[in-house]
């Protein structure tokens, strides 16, 4: 009997919406229901890319922002060939973050373009299920201060979202918006079935490209 490939499933949203916990609930379930599962998060700030994007957000370095975006899209064309190799063998990876956050986060800086910011991830193994876990402005600033890494300001947060709203509205990726200001089982649950419904649809369906 061939093997049943995994399935490829991202949470994205703004900071403060619960992504990291909710991506951990979700490994724990899908485990515990018996199904091979594995977190991954981008950037993954352990290779040598990784480790110049780490030092760049904690501001402890400056880089030139087109030269940035390059480096984290290179930080997940490096781990491409693990990723198949982990779906192939037929474990779902769930990952925490991924081209969705490199175009929205660049584009939301003055003078890039959604096309510019898109390019460099074109063909990356595409996502089973992108789930958007939504939260207002209101709501994240009601869970506390942002951290002091890059990027962590309300205003600039608030332009993100914008941009994730124009991504969302592309018919080619399977997007589904959760809402996160609901309480973590609550929306545990609703993240676990979309989960289940994409695991089982994915098994039959080889790996996609993104943006191709
Ligand atoms: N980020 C993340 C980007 O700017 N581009 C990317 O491609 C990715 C994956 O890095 F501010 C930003 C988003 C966030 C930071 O923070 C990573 P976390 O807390 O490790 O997710």
């Amino acid at each position: 009997m061939t093997c049943r490939r995994g399935a490829l499933i991202v949470l994205e949203g703004v900071d403060k919406a619960g992504k990291t916990t909710q991506c951990n609930k979700l490994v724990q379930a899908l485990q515990d229901s018996g199904r091979q599962t594995e977190m991954m998060k981008f950037p993954e700030r352990t290779t040598k890319i990784g480790q110049l994007i780490n030092s760049y957000l904690e501001n402890k370095s400056n880089l030139e922002d087109h030269t940035v975006h390059l480096l984290f899209s290179a930080n997940r064309w490096e781990l491409v060939p693990l990723m198949k190799e982990k779906l192939e063998q037929g474990i779902n990876l769930v990952v925490d973050r991924y081209a969705f956050s490199g175009v929205a986060f660049t584009s939301a800086k003055p003078g890039f373009s959604l096309d510019w910011c898109m390019n460099p991830d074109m063909g990356l193994p595409k996502p089973d299920l992108v789930m958007f876990l939504q939260l207002s402005p209101t709501e994240a600033a009601q869970r506390g201060q942002f951290g002091t890494e890059r990027y962590e300001t309300t205003v600039f947060q608030k332009a993100v979202q914008q941009k994730f709203e124009l991504l969302m509205k592309d018919p080619s990726v399977k997007w589904q918006v959760i809402d996160a200001a609901r309480n973590i089982e609550d929306v545990h649950a609703d993240i676990k079935n979309h989960s289940v419904d994409a695991i089982n649809a994915a098994e039959n369906e080889p790996i996609g490209e993104l943006w191709k």
